[in-house]
């Protein structure tokens, strides 16, 4: 079987509590994407802290770990050719006011900082943050029947 690239998605806490987990991992689904692990966490501070490192000391920094910390996520794999790529364009731009319409955080957000999913955005970050929230054992292996109609 092919191993094609993985991309690390999260449902934030405000897309949990706002009843879109299903709506989101539709659209990955209808898209052709394969989930290869899914779990619903808490996010410990320490978690939070090394996820966003990135953004330690920005003006917005401290919000956001209070808010990834409040309410459990929905933590995902994807798996499919380009997968980091597809899978950011399907989320849209950081901010909803700019992302088009047809993207998650375009058709259903309308505030950066509650903007409903994570998406890796790089291969390199999807190694990372499959690394963080993920041990190698909670990872399936399994085929798509469907893939030969996918892909060339
Ligand atoms: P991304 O989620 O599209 O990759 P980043 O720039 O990596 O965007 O920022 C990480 C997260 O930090 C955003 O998704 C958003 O929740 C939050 N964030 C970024 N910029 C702001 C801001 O200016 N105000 C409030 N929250 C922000
Ligand atoms: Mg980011």
């Amino acid at each position: 079987m092919k191993s094609r690239e993985q991309t690390f998605l999260m449902v934030k806490p405000d897309g949990v509590q706002r009843g879109l987990i299903g709506n989101i991992i539709s659209r990955m689904e209808i898209k052709g994407l394969k989930p290869v692990a899914m779990k619903m966490i808490e996010i410990s501070p320490d978690l939070a802290a090394r996820h966003y490192e990135e953004h330690k000391g920005k003006p917005f920094y401290e919000g956001l770990i209070d808010f990834i910390t409040s309410a459990p996520v929905v933590a995902m794999i994807w798996e499919g050719d380009d997968a980091v790529t597809i899978v950011r364009a399907i989320v849209g731009a950081t901010d909803p006011r700019k992302s088009d319409p047809g993207t998650i955080r375009g058709d259903l957000a309308v505030f950066t900082g509650k903007n409903i999913v994570h998406a890796s955005d790089s291969q390199e970050s999807a190694k990372r943050e499959i690394g963080l929230f993920f041990n190698e054992k909670e990872l399936c292996t399994y085929s798509l029947p469907h893939e030969n109609c996918l892909y060339e």
